[in-house]
């Protein structure tokens, strides 16, 4: 061991003892860690790009910023980043995967004809790395959805081509699912609304409601896939009027029994998502979290070690929700080295899991239920203070995976000998 590692075990020795005084197997914690699984968003590695190279703008209100050099170009190149990303991650993880990264050798195959078999490639990736996989409809960065419209789209012909698209998607997902042993979640977001106040808001409506039940009329083995379905206030080009706003989809979730999708970028500014989760589960079975960060009009910025997202891991500790809740990332950030994007946003995820974790909860939970709240806020505040950077860095260590900031030496060599090659 090196010095740095042997000093890393005596402080993780006494963390543990003093995590002990409060009451907290710090064992125990790290073992519950290690069965929590993030799905990492292909669409980090490439701007969101995929490999349909049509040239075709993103649109739909996403907006990628940043030109940061050594994007992924190729399935082969946006895998290789995404293997370097998981080694850098304690546990093990998922693949998040959009629809337009379909591997279809070099043929035009539109977005309603796509296959099972256009995912070999990933599926097959999945498979050798023993990771499991979930799946997203592409509505957008399309001529078909070049107005800003899908679903819900007035032409009775372009809403054809979407729901058929949204129903290739779930074979698909099932197919994902069945081949890896895990089921997939197929996450449906929309990006149709209108920039200005309409007169007919009910109308789209009914047509997305309408569209969404022939997508979802095929019965699938919940073994393989699962549905869900993530609304959104306002998007660029969007800002009066969304379809899918979240009542929508909260109803129409309640409804059918589909899981709800709540990204944290997707509410009001002072709106949490952390409130949402006791709120939702109170009546759907499972639901799926876009981890995310909203800064200003963006909705998107990489995921950090915030408050919010301290408040969504204790949300999914302390009402025992882990085993309900899929937990995938959504950001994208071009200004910055891409592989690091998603190492920090993942690793801040997984370290507010590790905090929450490590909370003493039953003790907080006795003070509140004797009432005495003084007690609760003061003992909240000095939980703060316990050694956690120890436990964490010991968890990374014990999984095999660089400790602290040690892995952005690693990102950096990869940026040097592979990323800064790609022209
Ligand atoms: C967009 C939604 C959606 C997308 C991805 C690429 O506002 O958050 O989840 O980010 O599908
Ligand atoms: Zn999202």
């Amino acid at each position: 061991m090196t010095a740095a590692a042997t000093n890393g075990e005596k402080a993780f020795a006494l963390a543990k003892e003093h995590y002990a005084e409060w009451g907290v197997d710090v064992e125990a914690a790290l073992r519950r860690l290690e069965n929590l699984a993030i799905s990492l968003h292909c669409w980090q590695g490439d701007d969101v790009g995929g490999f349909e190279n049509t040239g075709q703008e993103l649109g739909g209100g996403l907006a990628v910023t940043g030109h940061y050099p050594g994007k992924a170009r190729t399935p082969e190149e946006l895998r290789s980043d995404l293997e370097k990303a998981l080694s850098l991650l304690p546990g093990s993880h998922r693949l998040n995967l959009h629809a337009s990264y379909a591997e279809t050798g070099g043929r035009k195959v539109e977005r309603d004809a796509l296959l099972p078999e256009h995912f070999r490639g990933w599926i097959e990736w999945a498979q050798s790395r023993r990771i499991g996989m979930d799946f997203n409809p592409t509505y957008f960065a399309h001529p078909l959805a070049a107005d800003g419209w899908t679903l819900a789209h007035p032409d009775p012909g372009i809403r054809r081509f979407w729901i058929d698209h949204g129903m290739a998607c779930r074979r698909i997902g099932a197919a994902i699912g069945k081949a890896l042993g895990s089921p997939c979640i197929t996450n449906v977001w929309i990006p149709d609304g209108s920039k200005e106040a309409p007169i007919d808001r009910k109308t789209p409506r009914r047509r997305l409601a309408e569209a969404l039940d022939a997508i979802f009329a095929e019965t699938l083995d919940p073994k393989s896939n699962r549905d869900a379905v993530e609304g959104k206030l306002f998007g660029i080009g969007s800002e009066s009027y969304v379809v899918g706003s979240h009542e929508f989809y909260l109803g129409y979730a309640l409804s059918r029994r589909k899981l709800l999708c709540l990204d944290a970028g997707h509410y009001h500014p002072t709106e949490v998502v952390s409130d949402k989760i006791s709120a939702v589960l109170q009546h759907l079975d499972e639901i799926l979290l876009h981890v995310s960060r909203g800064v200003r009009w963006d909705s998107d910025h990489v995921v950090i070690l915030s408050d919010e997202l301290e408040a969504i891991a204790q949300e999914l500790v302390r009402g025992d929700y882990l085993g309900r809740v899929h937990i995938g990332l959504d950001f994208f950030d071009a200004s910055i080295n891409r592989v690091a994007a998603w190492v920090i946003g993942a690793r801040s995820m997984l370290k507010a899991l590790l905090l929450a974790l490590l909370e003493p909860t039953e003790a907080l939970r006795r003070l509140e239920a004797e009432g005495d709240n003084t007690a609760r806020l003061a003992l909240l505040e000095e939980i703060k203070a316990l050694p956690f950077g120890a436990v964490w860095d010991h968890y990374c260590r014990s999984r095999g995976v660089p400790p602290g900031r040690d892995w952005l030496a690693e990102v950096k060599t990869y940026e040097r000998d592979v990323l800064s090659q790609r022209g």
